[in-house]
């Protein structure tokens, strides 16, 4: 069955490529494969009777299976909990099918040293049921007793892509922090944004949205998911703060990409472009290629002497260039910062921000949001010199660090004729009045950051007894009602250390 829809979405796309040279719209109106929609339930609540008179309930936000190369296993992906992850350290936990022919133990990941962010366990699943459409996983104790079961539909396109980016919701911070009154521009720097990595060799988009979606969602979305371009993931419960819907999506993004993709963009924001400094070094052109995208992260690594299979992650610093107006497409903007940006908040001169990231699908197994977060071991971060590759991030005004953006770099001012064209091709509207109607639009508002904490309880406890085992100082005792999340961390100088930590043991 899975091998007969995915035949029926090349059909359907060979259809509509040949129907484009006489009329592209026919492109726009056909119908969505099917396997382009894949919808996310949140599983059954399992209990796990974990010490005399101690239940923990077992939630796993998404279950993926996925075989081949990567290996064969059914991912089960679960929000971090220190409990959970001290637990799951000493006890072990089985997965089978109902006939609990193939029982194994799980793997477990996320517990490593580092900023944690989902507990991922893996459940070797036979090569045989492959293709599979539904799979049912029953959890087993150390004592051999079933504690429940988790069901998937086995429901991502089947495609290989050489390079994928994650893309999350988008959402919007309306009360007033920092420059991010300027989030009422999310859906045009949406549309731009994935049109600016298609032309540029973008592979696939997964595509993340949760709850309920307005039109104007729908109508930037159609257009990608149509042309085969994009995978939308939806997920049904709609968790109330933005970072965890990012952490959720950035996870389940990285097992849909397991056997479906090479380098993976997970974090990359609507408003950062990357782009490549050193085409001569990389390339031995002056020129930088059209589909940068899909070469460039191997030109990366034989630039680096390394072999693919050596590296975990390339990671890439950022420039901040001033917002343009709201009809013109934002790489029009030609202003930006003499130095790359440091961090969100003023930590003093020479304090560098953190960079972004693609990871090699084959040696990731969790991710943070600027680094991979537990990788194959032995396998090295490569983080290049803005001199080979950057992402100019547009982003204004300079929240703390005030430096003014007055250095002009033009090189990505030459993509927005083509741009421009691309986008009235697909979307049939007159580019500039069609941004200038997106920057007016925006999605709901979405909670307060500084109830990030209250609104989601479980989180609460899960990283405050998470910080104390990572920071070894009790510093969030003294300041009681204080916002302990990234943010306050990158002030107190932690993260520096954090990220330091990280890199020395998986690098
Ligand atoms: C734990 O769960 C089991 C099975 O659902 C139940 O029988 C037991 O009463 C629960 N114990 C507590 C302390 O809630
Ligand atoms: C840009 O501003 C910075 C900070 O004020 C200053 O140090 C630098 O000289 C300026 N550069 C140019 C080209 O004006
Ligand atoms: C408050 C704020 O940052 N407003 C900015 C939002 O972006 C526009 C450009 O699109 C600027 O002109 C505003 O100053």
């Amino acid at each position: 069955m899975r091998h007969q829809m995915h035949s029926l979405a090349l059909a359907l796309a060979a259809w509509a490529v040949a129907a484009c040279a006489e009329d592209c719209s026919s492109l726009l109106q056909a119908r969505a494969p099917v396997a382009q929609y894949t919808v996310v339930e949140q599983q059954e609540e399992i209990v796990w009777n974990i010490a005399r008179g101690t239940n923990y309930t077992l939630q796993f936000f998404s279950v993926v299976p996925t075989f081949g190369a990567d290996g064969n296993y059914i991912a089960l992906l679960h929000e971090f909990d220190p409990v959970l992850s001290n637990y799951v350290g000493e006890h072990a936990l089985y997965c089978s099918d109902a006939s609990g022919v193939h029982k194994t133990q799980l793997r477990v990941y996320g517990r490593e040293k580092g900023i944690p962010v989902s507990l991922i366990f893996h459940c070797d699943w036979p090569e045989e049921q492959s293709e599979l459409e539904n799979f049912e996983v029953f959890l087993e104790n150390e004592e051999g007793k079933t504690l429940g079961k988790v069901a998937v539909n086995h429901n991502t396109p089947s495609a290989k892509h050489q390079s994928v980016a994650c893309v999350r919701d988008v959402f919007m911070l309306d009360h007033l922090g920092l420059d991010r009154v300027n989030e009422t521009l999310a859906y045009k720097h949406l549309v731009e944004w994935l049109e600016f990595h298609l032309y540029h060799g973008m592979d696939h988009f997964f595509v993340y949205t949760f709850g309920t979606v307005d039109d104007v969602y729908e109508e930037i979305l159609k257009p990608y998911l149509l042309a085969g371009a994009a995978t939308r993931i939806h997920f049904k419960t709609r968790p109330d703060f933005h970072r965890q819907r990012q952490y959720w999506s950035m996870t389940d993004c990285l097992y849909r990409s397991k056997n479906h993709a090479t380098w993976v963009m997970p974090t990359v924001d609507r408003d950062e472009y990357f782009r490549v400094t050193g085409p001569s070094e990389l390339f031995g052109t002056p020129s930088v290629p059209k589909n940068y995208f899909h070469t460039v992260w191997d030109a990366i690594v034989r630039h680096e002497g390394k072999r693919v299979e050596d590296v975990k992650s390339i990671t890439f610093d950022l420039y901040r260039f001033e917002l343009p107006s709201r009809d013109e497409l934002t790489i029009s903007s030609t202003m930006q910062q003499a130095e790359t940006q440091v961090a969100p908040f003023c930590r003093g001169e020479g304090k560098r921000g953190w960079p972004k990231f693609v990871y090699n699908v084959k040696n990731a197994n969790s991710v943070y949001v600027h680094w991979v977060h537990s990788s194959v071991h032995g396998t090295e971060d490569l983080h290049i010199s803005p001199s080979l590759g950057v992402a100019n991030h547009y982003r204004s005004p300079f929240d703390c660090d005030k430096l003014p953006a007055n250095v002009s770099d033009t090189t990505l001012q030459t993509d927005v004729v083509a741009l421009e064209e691309a986008l009235a091709a697909r979307f049939q509207r007159n580019p500039r009045e069609f941004l200038k109607y997106l920057s007016h639009k925006h999605p709901a508002p979405d909670v307060h950051e500084s109830n990030w904490f209250s609104a989601t309880d479980r989180l609460t406890t899960s990283w405050k007894a998470a910080l104390q085992e990572y920071i070894p100082v009790d510093w969030f005792f003294a300041l009681p009602g204080q916002m302990m999340d990234q943010f306050f961390l990158a002030e107190t100088g932690m993260f520096d250390q954090l990220k330091w930590d990280d890199l020395q043991m998986f690098g």
